[in-house]
């Protein structure tokens, strides 16, 4: 390490390397993970960067594409997190990255609010024609997924006149201040951070694995407890909107129980409150369906969109019903560089990269692959309590066995032996139990079927 750290550029890899799909679909070893260049570049990093911003893997990335991301020292990794959930269609996707470089080749930036461009207008198009639902939409156009959570209900709080807004236990939307207050978990995301914004409720979520009643009862009991403490102790007439994540991705990957969004919509409806879905992590193909509502037949009033609408350039979305969306006067909408024309270029590749090559059907297809080999972990793991998701979006929930009791220790040590074999796991849950499985929708069957290789030896390294 040392004569490494007393080069002048420590971190320089030798060669520039190609990133994207071109990249060789392998898991290669080159060092120890991290190596060498990798442990330098974290030294730098340590005294440039604020230690409030964690890494779980950390390497130093040089290039990226298809299922792999190269290090510095260069070890090819296999991506089973996406970036969280971002890199749908792959890292560095050529028709992306051919987009980008054009549209910066013309023009970066101009602002939306000052002079407006095509690419904006083209992607709140894509937005309204493939969100559920086919009444009349409107979309507007943020760079982050907490910038689009906020913008949701300010505009259901103009559009309906009201202030309270009602969360789930264990969601999840963001760091922002109004964000973190909608956010359930306090470590890390709200310890020290407070006071919170006002007029946020939380209510209890249909979480199936944990439900007192049993997973059957879970949606319908969790829906009219829910209902319950708005109608009771919040007031319906006082709620602008109910904002839900179809499926639940931080707080661990949580399919709400049967019935229990479907319900919640019903009295949504009965109520004038609106109903608010953060696709944020669901989104673009990733549960198996353009985004997860589909799966239950819902229609929401307003969606959230970010991660994967962009090959990983920041851009959000939020879409609605037009009169919702349109209730907001002129100016009140907008940002800087919200739906810049480089981020947007990437969206309408990126959509029609998902069009194209048929993603959210493999997204569906790999799904049931992915599902066949953590049942099977389970099966032989009584430290396995539930194995859930949808599509590319799936989890394994750890215990201590013969209990429900959460088993975060050995979700740590299951990371740390995937990620020095070289697999890129990612962890969630409330009780941080959780191992989550995000592969890039593009990931080669091989290779992810290599990388479950390395989650089930990490399994059994760890009983
Ligand atoms: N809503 C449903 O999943 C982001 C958070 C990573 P931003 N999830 C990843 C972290 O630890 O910061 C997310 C989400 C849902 C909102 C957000 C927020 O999106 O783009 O991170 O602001």
């Amino acid at each position: 390490m040392t004569d490494v750290a007393a080069s002048p550029a420590p971190s320089a890899p030798a060669a520039p390397l190609p990133g994207g799909p071109s990249l060789p679909q392998v898991r290669r070893l080159a060092t120890e993970i991290p190596g060498p260049r990798s442990r330098a570049f974290h030294e730098r990093r340590r005294a440039a960067v604020a230690a409030g911003v964690g890494s779980g893997l950390p390497i130093e990335v040089v290039a990226a594409g298809g299922g792999v991301i190269v290090d510095a020292d260069g070890n090819s990794l296999i991506d089973l997190g996406s970036g969280i959930a971002v890199v749908n269609v792959g890292n560095a996707a050529a028709p992306v990255a051919r987009a980008v470089a054009e549209q910066a080749a013309a023009f970066t930036h101009t602002c939306f609010m000052v002079t407006p461009y095509e690419g904006y207008v083209a992607v709140c198009e894509q937005l309204n024609a493939r969100t559920p639902g086919d009444h009349e939409k409107r979309s507007a156009l943020f760079n982050s997924g907490a910038e689009a959570v906020e913008n949701a209900v300010k505009i259901a709080r103009h559009a309906t006149g009201r202030s309270a807004i009602v969360v789930m236990d264990h969601a999840y939307h963001g760091r922002t201040n109004l964000t973190m207050a909608l956010t359930a978990k306090s470590m890390p995301y709200k310890a020290g951070f407070g006071p919170f914004a006002p007029d946020v409720y939380r209510v209890p979520m249909a979480y199936p694995y944990r439900w007192p009643g049993g997973a059957e009862r879970a949606g319908a009991e969790a829906a009219a407890q829910a209902i319950d403490h708005i109608r009771t102790e919040i007031g319906a007439e006082r709620v602008a909107a109910v904002l839900i994540e179809p499926i639940q991705g931080e707080g661990g990957f949580i399919v709400p129980g049967e019935g229990y969004l479907g319900a919640l919509v019903e009295f949504c409806h009965e109520h004038g409150i609106l109903f608010v879905a953060d696709e944020i992590q669901t989104g673009f193909g990733r549960t198996g369906r353009w985004f997860a509502c589909e799966h239950e037949g819902i229609v929401p009033d307003l969606i959230t969109t970010a991660k994967g609408i962009a090959g990983g350039l920041p851009l959000a979305a939020v879409t609605g019903r037009a009169e919702v969306m349109d209730a907001v006067h002129v100016g009140g909408l907008g940002g800087t560089y919200g739906g810049n024309p480089v981020a947007c270029a990437a969206a309408i590749a990126t959509i029609e990269l998902i069009e194209r090559d048929g993603l959210v059907g493999r997204a569906e297809r790999l799904g049931g692959a992915l599902r066949t080999r953590l049942d099977a972990m389970a099966a032989a793991d009584d430290g396995i309590g539930d194995v859930r998701g949808r599509g590319l979006m799936q989890a394994i929930e750890l215990v201590r066995p013969g209990t429900t009791e959460p088993d975060a220790d050995r979700v740590k040590a299951v990371l740390a032996h995937t990620h020095a074999a070289g697999v890129v796991t990612l962890s969630a849950g409330t009780y941080g139990n959780v191992v989550r499985f995000l592969p890039p929708l593009v990931i080669g069957e091989d290779l992810l079927q290599e990388g479950l290789d390395v989650v089930a030896d990490a399994l059994a390294a760890t009983r």
